[in-house]
């Protein structure tokens, strides 16, 4: 069976969004089954868990004496073993697999300062500052992203692994106004997330929080 790292608690602005959510998501999508390693800051610090994660971060995929690290790649590596997720089609593949890849390189890439902006340095002038200019960028390429989608219900034919990471960066916007500005956007994140596979990891990586802390 398949073990997915993830942390035991976070604050609560990252409840909800952290990126084993993508993983446990792909996983429901599949249909198969996985347990999870709860890891705390010591863990995370080991080097026995930096030997499967250089950066020591998670999420971690442990299969069978295979270790996989980065979210997208272990999307990715669940995604071949299932055709809900990449389409029987090479070109249908090609496709999903190149949006996966556009969800990290094209739109978190513009999503993630502005978290870390927002989230982290909100206090600091420099973050003031700088605010401007990220959302400005942020909304040119949410804009792009837009008008391909239209008024499909995903990026290709059908849900795939490439919706599934788009959806899991939209939502780090949560904190934010931006996407009502991108009202074809936002209800694409939404049809998403009422996948009952993401309800399910959701609420599979919520529950350890609402556990009372040791
Ligand atoms: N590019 C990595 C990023 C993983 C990542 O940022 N993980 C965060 C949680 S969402 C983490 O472990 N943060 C703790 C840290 O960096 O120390 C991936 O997609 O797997």
């Amino acid at each position: 069976m398949m073990t997915v790292s993830a942390f035991k608690w976070v604050p609560p602005f990252a409840q909800g969004l952290v990126r084993d959510l993508r993983v446990r998501w792909a996983l429901e999508e599949a249909g198969l089954p996985y347990q999870v390693k709860l890891i705390d800051n010591t863990v995370q610090a080991s080097p026995d868990y930096r030997k499967l994660q250089p950066f020591g971060q998670v999420p971690v995929l442990e299969e069978d004496g295979l270790v996989l690290f980065e979210s997208g790649a272990i999307v990715l590596h669940i995604a071949n073993k299932c055709e809900a997720l990449l389409p029987a089609d090479s070109a249908g593949r090609a496709r999903a697999v190149t949006w996966l890849f556009a969800a990290l390189n094209s739109i978190e890439i513009v999503i993630q300062p502005l978290a870390e902006v927002d989230l982290f340095f909100a206090q600091e002038e420099w973050a003031k500052l700088r605010r401007p200019g990220v959302v400005e960028s942020l909304k040119e390429r949410l804009g792009e992203l837009a008008a391909h989608l239209g008024e499909r219900e995903y990026l290709e034919d059908c849900f795939t692994a490439g919706d599934l990471m788009m959806a899991t960066v939209l939502r780090i916007l949560r904190h934010t106004d931006v996407l009502d500005g991108f009202p074809t956007l936002k209800a694409y994140k939404e049809r998403c997330e009422a996948r009952p596979a993401f309800q399910r990891a959701l609420a599979a990586q919520m529950a350890p929080f609402q556990q009372p802390r040791a």
